[in-house]
């Protein structure tokens, strides 16, 4: 076994300020990282869990631009939300900050200082993209071209989120600035580099050698494909004007990179939260942890850690244990294509229902791999198993409490074999949770919480209760109390994954949430004990709320195919005399009914001035025929009869396509005089 750690620094990645956060955040960083803490502080573990925002970089003025403000209006805006988003959702940081703060400032400008002092650093003076037209250099987002690696066309000049690479400006092919569009020119400039290179043989040993066993497969895969390709030196300064000053002499107008001050970010939250901030980064006894996604594994197990090593006072990580990305149905989450389901508005449609996404994700977490998740998977979970598997074991043990016993825990009799056998099981529980806890797997974790429920769903089927009851009431007794015994181990092991549902629990057994320790034990409950009143841990999702988000999606998929589409090329001239052929009149529809048997028919009267004639039009999934009567269009009059469908069809509405597909009549811009000629 090995030996518990003094302490713990936890870290979850410092999201950027600008813009909301979503599922794919909560899945892939913030929730592992609460239950992590959340276990750890039920094991009485000393534990600082910090976040913050990072509100340096370009993806903050990027997005300010975007908006029209300032990028401190953007970063407070956004840091504002998000902070809002996690608390929602019981994400218990004992810290959210931001690296904006005063605090910030002076532990990363510190931090840059004592490396430069020691000459830690490579000043190089070289040439760098610049856009002339917006009269900046380009670094990191505001530059994109090809990544050499994978072929990405959207690679940022500082990393290719595809293949995860991190990248310098200089690799990309096909460069461009994302600021004006223009191709960039070169021009000098001087930066400060960490000599990567030169941390190389010790990275090997570190993690190549150190971590094969401990890390997972996939954050050490891409470690020691990078380790093995070779590093090269990192510019760790800027031509930019938001971020951290450079804090030596000849540096005026460059600030820090913002992926060297961001992890800075964790020491300075801790700071802001303890005086005992340096025990918790500098005592060789505390475990650190980041919890990150995997396109940050590079600064995270990279750069980050050769920062810290060149430094000198402070522990590494212990583990980064990354996740891959969640998809929503089927496709890349995307911020730009407002393909994402954005945590503050999941909330406004399901109130009340922060652990049902809490559970959903964590069942179906991208721990290995990519995943994805859809709304019929998070209806099914919600019904199938918190509500059919949790809620129901939960509801019966406390319901027939209260209805056998007025709510008083009954005492046990004699145990049957299958009695022991059950509570032989129950304390096995928390060990088995807890040890894949330990080791990130906390998909494993909850499906074993939730055996631990199955096991008492499965008791009480067995033992009927509720029929022995009449026969045997003093054996109703013993399955009683042993029900709620499970139900109030579960209730502690539990609180990692569904804080909420345990406080409801909690109170539904009349007692605080206990310690994991506790947990399996068989008289967590004492006999004669009163319980609180029953209450629904969960409620069944319908359709029709699923449908709706569902719906949602396919809008925001319409609205992005409609941006997209292109326009359809321009047709051969034709001459004047070839249009005036055309004889188009203004008319008005008397009567509409759909063809029988078409989908797509309607038969329409038409006032058209000159007569009144039948026109069969293929318009019937875009208008009900009631709608339309009265409408003026503009119909073709000389088209030559055509039957359709038995129909004689005496000329042609004119319509225009929308970018979806959807039809809209040509209409005149006032009402006129049916027979009033189109030219
Ligand atoms: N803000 C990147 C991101 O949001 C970055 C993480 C910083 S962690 C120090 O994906
Ligand atoms: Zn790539």
């Amino acid at each position: 076994m090995t030996k518990t750690p003094k302490r713990y620094t936890i870290t979850a990645a410092l999201p950027y300020a600008n813009g909301p956060v979503h599922i794919g955040h909560l899945a892939g960083v913030y929730l592992p990282a609460d239950i992590y803490v959340r276990y750890l502080r039920s094991q009485n573990r000393d534990v600082k869990f910090v976040c913050g925002s990072d509100e340096h970089g370009v993806p903050i003025t990027i997005r300010a631009k975007k908006e029209g403000i300032t990028p401190q209006q953007a970063v407070d805006k956004y840091h504002v939300l998000i902070k809002q988003s996690f608390e929602d959702f019981n994400i218990s940081f004992d810290i959210y900050s931001r690296t904006s703060s005063d605090t910030h400032r002076e532990i990363a400008s510190g931090f840059f200082k004592k490396l430069y002092d020691e000459g830690k650093f490579v000043e190089q003076t070289s040439e760098q993209y610049y856009d002339e037209k917006a009269q900046q250099f380009l670094a990191d987002r505001y530059i994109v071209g090809t990544c050499p690696k994978c072929g990405n066309e959207n690679a940022y000049g500082d990393q290719c989120e595809s293949c995860g690479t991190s990248l310098n400006a200089t690799d990309l092919i096909n460069p461009k600035s994302t600021l004006s569009g223009a191709v960039p020119v070169m021009r000098e400039t001087k930066h400060w580099y960490l000599p990567l290179n030169e941390y190389e043989p010790w990275l090997r040993e570190w993690i190549i050698d150190g971590h094969k066993q401990d890390w997972k497969t996939n954050v050490y895969g891409q470690c020691k494909s990078w380790i093995d390709q070779g590093l090269q030196p990192r510019a760790v300064t800027r031509d930019l004007d938001w971020g951290v000053p450079v804090p030596v002499e000849g540096a005026e107008g460059k600030v820090l990179y913002v992926w060297f001050d961001a992890p800075i970010g964790y020491i300075s939250a801790t700071k802001d939260l303890t005086p005992e901030w340096e025990t918790y980064w500098k005592d060789p006894e505390s475990k650190l942890v980041h919890f990150i996604g995997k396109d940050n594994i590079v600064f995270h197990c990279i750069i980050f850690p050769s920062m810290l090593k060149a430094h000198g006072d402070y522990v590494l990580p212990d583990n980064v244990p990354a996740n891959e990305f969640l998809n929503l149905e089927g496709d890349k989450i995307s911020t730009s294509r407002n393909w994402a389901v954005w945590l503050h508005e999941y909330l406004q449609d399901f109130e009340g229902k922060g652990d049902v996404l809490r559970y959903v994700l964590c069942a179906n977490a991208p721990e290995n791999k990519d995943n994805d998740f859809t709304w019929k998977d998070f209806q099914a979970r919600n019904n199938n198993e918190l509500l059919a598997i949790l809620g129901n074991f939960i509801n019966r043990a406390v319901v027939l409490t209260q209805k056998y016993y007025e709510g008083a825990v009954p005492t046990r009799g004699e145990l049957t074999d299958y009695d022991k056998e059950v509570l032989a099981q129950l304390e096995k529980f928390p060990a088995s949770i807890a040890d894949l806890i330990e080791r990130y797997r906390f998909r494993d974790a909850l499906s074993e919480l939730m055996n631990l429920a199955r096991l008492g769903n499965k008791y009480l089927a067995d033992t009927e209760p509720w029929k022995l009851i009449k026969t045997d009431a003093e054996r109703v007794k013993t399955i009683m109390n042993i029900a709620l015994q499970i139900s109030a181990s579960l209730n502690i092991l539990m609180e990692p994954f569904l804080p909420t549902a345990a406080q409801k629990l909690s109170n539904m057994l009349n007692k605080p949430i206990g310690k994991w320790a506790e947990a399996g034990a068989a008289d967590l409950l004492s006999d004669g004990h009163v319980i609180g009143t029953p209450e629904l841990m969960f409620e069944k999702i319908e359709d029709a709320a699923v449908d709706a988000q569902v719906q949602k999606l396919l809008d925001t998929k319409k609205a992005n195919d409609a941006a997209n589409a292109v326009v359809e090329p321009a047709k051969e001239d034709i001459t004047f005399d070839d249009f005036t052929k055309m004889d188009i009149r203004v008319g008005t529809i008397l009567e509409a009914e759909k063809v029988a048997k078409t989908k797509k028919l309607l038969k329409l009267k038409i006032d058209t001035g000159i007569d009144q004639r039948t026109v069969v039009s293929g318009i019937a999934e875009f208008f009900n025929p009631e709608d339309i009567i009265g409408q003026q269009v503009s119909i073709l009059v000389n088209l030559a009869p055509r039957d359709i469908r038995g129909i004689t069809s005496q000329g042609m509405i004119l319509m225009a396509e929308d970018a979806d597909g959807s039809l809209a009549f040509v209409q005149p811009g006032k009402k006129l005089k049916n027979g009033s000629v189109v030219r």
